[in-house]
């Protein structure tokens, strides 16, 4: 091991003030996936994932269901580890902050603060949000409201002990100066920038008011402020500060913390002015995704408009609901949760795509040649095409994986899926197999089908671990998955193939929508009962109320800025431009997105432009819009184009040449 580079990823340790949801599992899967594509790479991964088990909001609902804290948290750990389990997460170690060792070490980090002088006593006189442990002063306030979450505050005024925060800020700027990738996206780097501009105030790191948490050790009437409890669980989890030389010379400081967007001011700003006074090395990268939303708002155990992700699971399979929280939304921006988009994405991608083509792949194997493939094969100078892209669809996962950018690595996995269906459609097997003379092309065309299945499965290991291992059984291959396997010229077929059942059966609309309705509406019943949670129509999609329609004049929607900022639009270099054979409106363009991303789109331009017309423009995308396919090419994106009253289209632009990738705001 120890000649093994190692990347230590984690996930936030979640509050278990209620069940976990949808939008824990999204970040959570995510983790998982980084790390077990970085198992693939070779690297000694630490994964951690855990529990913030102390603080008020803790204790209050410990109160409010009759237990001690201890209780209500050891309970609520049995049923967070088995929705990690149920969803294949492969965490490395799971911390709780009561764990003893945790605790000790939390009054260890406190005690080093003050005896570094980095912590002093004093007063705290201002707002305290339990649900988000947050402490605010008047002017942080939005409406006599929690800036974070919106909910209520409670004016505090406790004696307490501060942490120098203010001190930080220059040396905060100076080290993101130094450090471009330290915060990513880039919207959240500009965002905590801002913050720490405008001057750090010193920070209250101690409550008298509860004892459920760690004791300030030389005053133990204070207990420390959960949030440096919690952060502290990425170093403590390592042996900080006892075994300094063990799993935490190994794998701190950490490749990457993950969590979204609305506690990223404590990973980027609070928890490396700790590190600092503690002279303990800063995290590489802090990533920080966006929310999942429901009806445009997001969802929150402190709000009840959750998704359950254990009955999206047991009904559709795990595959399915890792497969959608990853490849809908772009990870870093936020997205609407919908019934419609989960059942489609499971129909389109995995029923039809992926499945399709493993169904009739095996099912051809069996039909001509009962399940084992001849070595006898003619090769065609089309198969190189599909070898071609099975090599570069490796190369792209791994940019975009090494990047976040989970949604494009599927996407890429799925071009190659869908050049395979192409790749049935031109070669028509059924027409070979009639012709006993064609019978070593068959072979040939079957074998590349095969491989394309197989390098696919392998790419999709990190992804859908499951499907992948059923996909190499199917085909007869070892489901142990290595990387240097995602290239064609390796399959071979000693064991037959199998046909076997759909690996994603196609759902029913409708059926489905209104089953996942009447689980919601339980849910929301249940809730209204006990009035653990108000009763929001949890997973509807997203509905404009008659108010709002009345003042909008005729066929025009007045929309919010929030709906505006739902696009997300790009300035793009066009690279290469073609026809799209057969379609006389259609052009297919290449476009550079900066940072080595491309993106392909079809835009029905071709009577306004000539295809050499485009290369070495600079043209506006919008960049999230859904993927479709149009005449078998997957268009990701839409270019923007004024039209003319006849019926001319003319591109939009940027004035001057700025760089590809550049925010269209
Ligand atoms: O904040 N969309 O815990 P928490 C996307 N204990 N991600 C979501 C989400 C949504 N709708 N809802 C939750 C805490 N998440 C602290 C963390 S770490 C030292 C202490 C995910 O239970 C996302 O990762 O409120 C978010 O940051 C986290 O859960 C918040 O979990």
């Amino acid at each position: 091991m120890a000649d093994k580079q190692s990347f230590y990823i984690t996930t936030p340790i979640y509050y278990p003030s209620n069940k976990l949801h949808i939008g824990h599992s999204y970040t959570t899967v995510a983790a998982d996936t980084v790390a077990r594509f970085q198992r693939l790479k070779g690297k000694d991964v630490m994964f951690l994932t855990g529990m913030d088990e102390h603080g008020q909001k803790i204790q209050q609902k410990a109160a409010e269901a009759g237990k001690s804290p201890q209780d209500f948290v050891d309970e609520m750990a049995v049923g967070i580890k088995k929705l990690w389990q149920l969803l294949d997460i492969s965490y490395d170690r799971f911390i709780r902050t009561t764990d003893k060792q945790h605790e000790e070490a939390v009054s260890k980090i406190f005690q080093k603060l003050w005896d570094k002088d980095a912590i002093y006593k004093g007063a705290y006189e201002g707002w305290y949000c339990t649900p988000c442990e947050s402490f605010w002063t008047e002017s942080q306030l939005k409406e006599n409201k929690c800036p974070d979450c919106g909910g209520a505050v409670e004016r505090t005024q406790e004696e307490s002990y501060f942490f120098r925060l203010s001190q930080y800020g220059q040396p905060l700027l100076d080290y993101y100066a130094a450090h471009p990738d330290f915060l990513k996206p880039e919207a959240s780097r500009n965002e905590m920038l801002r913050f720490i501009e405008q001057g750090l105030e010193d920070l209250a790191v101690s409550r008298t008011s509860f004892d459920w948490g760690v004791k300030v050790p030389f005053d133990p009437k204070h207990v420390i402020y959960v949030w440096i409890d919690a952060l502290s669980n990425y170093i403590t989890a390592m042996g900080y500060p006892d075994d300094a030389d063990g799993d935490f010379a190994r794998y701190w400081p950490a490749d990457v913390h993950l969590m979204a967007k609305e506690i990223v001011r404590f990973h980027s700003i609070i928890w490396p002015a700790i590190l600092m006074a503690l002279d303990v090395p800063l995290p590489k990268h802090v990533y920080s995704h966006g929310w999942l939303l429901m009806n445009d708002s997001k969802m929150s155990k402190s709000k009840g408009n959750v998704v359950d992700p254990v009955v999206l699971a047991e009904r559709y399979s795990v595959d399915a609901v890792r497969y959608f929280l990853l490849r809908e939304v772009p990870f870093g921006l936020d997205g609407n949760f919908t019934n419609e988009a989960l059942v489609e994405r499971i129909n389109s991608d995995l029923a039809n795509d992926l499945g399709n083509l493993l169904s009739r792949t095996t099912a051809m194997v069996n039909k001509y040649f009962d399940g084992v493939l001849p070595e006898t094969r003619e090769a065609a100078p089309l198969d190189d095409e599909l070898a071609e892209l099975a090599a570069k669809s490796y190369e792209e996962v791994d940019r975009y994986l090494e990047n976040m950018q989970f949604s494009y690595a599927l996407a890429a996995i799925w071009r190659l899926i869908s050049r395979a269906n192409k790749y049935i459609d031109e070669t028509e097997p059924w027409k070979l197999g009639k012709d006993r003379a064609a019978a070593a092309r068959l072979a040939a065309v079957l074998g590349n089908l095969c491989e394309t299945l197989r390098v696919a499965s392998v790419l999709l290991y990190p992804f859908l671990p499951q499907s992948s291992a059923a996909i190499l059984t199917r085909l007869g291959q070892s489901a142990e998955v290595a990387l240097e396997n995602a290239r064609f010229g390796l399959f071979s077929s000693p064991t037959p193939i199998l046909a076997g059942s759909p690996l994603f059966p196609r759902l029913d609309l409708k059926t489905e929508i209104a089953w996942l309705d009447e689980q919601l509406e339980a849910r929301a019943a249940a809730a209204a009962a006990t009035g653990a949670v108000p009763a929001t129509p949890a997973l509807a999609p997203a509905a404009e109320t008659a108010a709002a329609e009345a003042a909008v004049p005729e066929g025009v929607a007045l929309i919010e800025y929030s709906d505006f900022s739902k696009l997300r639009l790009l300035v793009a270099q066009v690279t290469a431009c073609e026809r799209v054979k057969g379609a006389d409106r259609l052009l297919k363009s290449t476009l550079d997105l900066g940072n080595g991303e491309t993106r392909v789109v079809v835009s029905g331009i071709a009577e306004s432009y000539a295809p050499e017309d485009l290369p070495g423009r600079q043209v506006i995308l919008l960049e999230n819009l859904k993927p479709r396919k149009i005449r078998g090419i997957e268009s990701a994106g839409m270019l923007l184009c004024a039209e003319d009253s006849d019926g001319k289209l003319y591109l939009l632009g940027v004035d001057g040449k700025v760089s590809p990738g550049s925010a269209v705001s």
